[in-house]
């Protein structure tokens, strides 16, 4: 088994790291250029930063706050929020981010996946899904994808947005439970399942990490290849190397 990632992800808004549960009802949690450095000095394999809100303010990712926390970023970097053109994402390799994220834009233009997979090499880009659950007798696909920070549905089920994402050429998905979000109790793990078993590219579960358990469990029953987190690390619940050392000791390969 290749290195399970641990990711921290900073959910930006207003230049602050921010956290709510379900997308919804953000609240202050830290400062981003002070989180990546604790983040990164405490073992973090890769950082995650989301401009949450450039998508619904039709505007692009803010390079300004992208510039600052790259600036102390020790490891593999992505940025997310806001892309949606290959001029967007040539402007955050430009400042030496080395992984872009597109979720909206991917939906919308799917062309945009393959292009940039062709231009920047699929290992520079993540296709960010995100989904939520629908009751079985909704007529709606089980598990959705959503799209504009979760505020639109698009009908599509997630298991073939995600098989189609990875023909286009992604690199990796990052797969979100907007139900999950925030709440701490658990990943979706049907939902991260689903997906890690219908494409060979890796998956990283995110949304709902509440306990060691539940990492692991990512993992072992959701088959993801990395487990990215937010209110667990950012108020200081669970540290990375608490996470490392636990998903050791449980047998999974980990970078310590
Ligand atoms: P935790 O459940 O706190 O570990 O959060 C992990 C993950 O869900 C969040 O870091 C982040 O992906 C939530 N995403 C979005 C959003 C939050 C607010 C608004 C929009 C989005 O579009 O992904």
């Amino acid at each position: 088994m290749s290195e399970v990632k641990i990711i921290p992800c900073l959910d930006i808004k207003d230049g602050r790291v921010v956290k709510g549960v379900n997308f919804v009802n953000l609240r202050d949690a830290r400062d981003p250029v002070e989180a990546a450095q604790v983040y990164c000095r405490e073992g973090a394999d890769e950082l995650v930063f989301l401009d949450i809100f450039a998508t619904v303010q039709a505007r692009k990712t803010r390079l300004e706050w992208v510039r600052k926390v790259r600036g102390v970023v020790t490891v593999p970097f992505a940025v997310g929020g806001g892309i949606s053109s290959l001029e967007d994402m040539q402007s955050l390799f430009n400042i030496g981010v080395d992984k872009v994220s597109i979720n909206t834009a991917a939906v919308k233009e799917p062309t945009l996946v393959s292009e940039a997979a062709k231009r920047f090499r699929s290992d520079r880009i993540v296709v960010a899904v995100d989904g939520r659950k629908n009751p079985p007798e909704s007529g709606l696909p089980r598990l959705e994808v959503v799209v504009r920070s979760g505020d639109e549905p698009t009908g599509k089920d997630i298991v073939e947005w995600s098989r189609q994402v990875e023909e286009l050429g992604a690199g990796t998905i990052l797969l979100t439970s907007k139900d999950a979000d925030g709440t701490k109790a658990g990943y979706d793990l049907e939902m991260t399942k689903a997906v890690a078993e219908a494409v060979s590219i890796p998956v990283v579960a995110s949304g709902g990490a509440g306990t060691l358990q539940h990492l692991l469990e990512a993992v072992t029953v959701g088959k993801a290849s990395a487990v990215l987190a937010a209110s667990i690390f950012h108020f200081g619940e669970i540290s990375i190397p608490d996470a490392k050392r636990y998903l050791k000791e449980a047998g999974v390969s980990v970078r310590l």
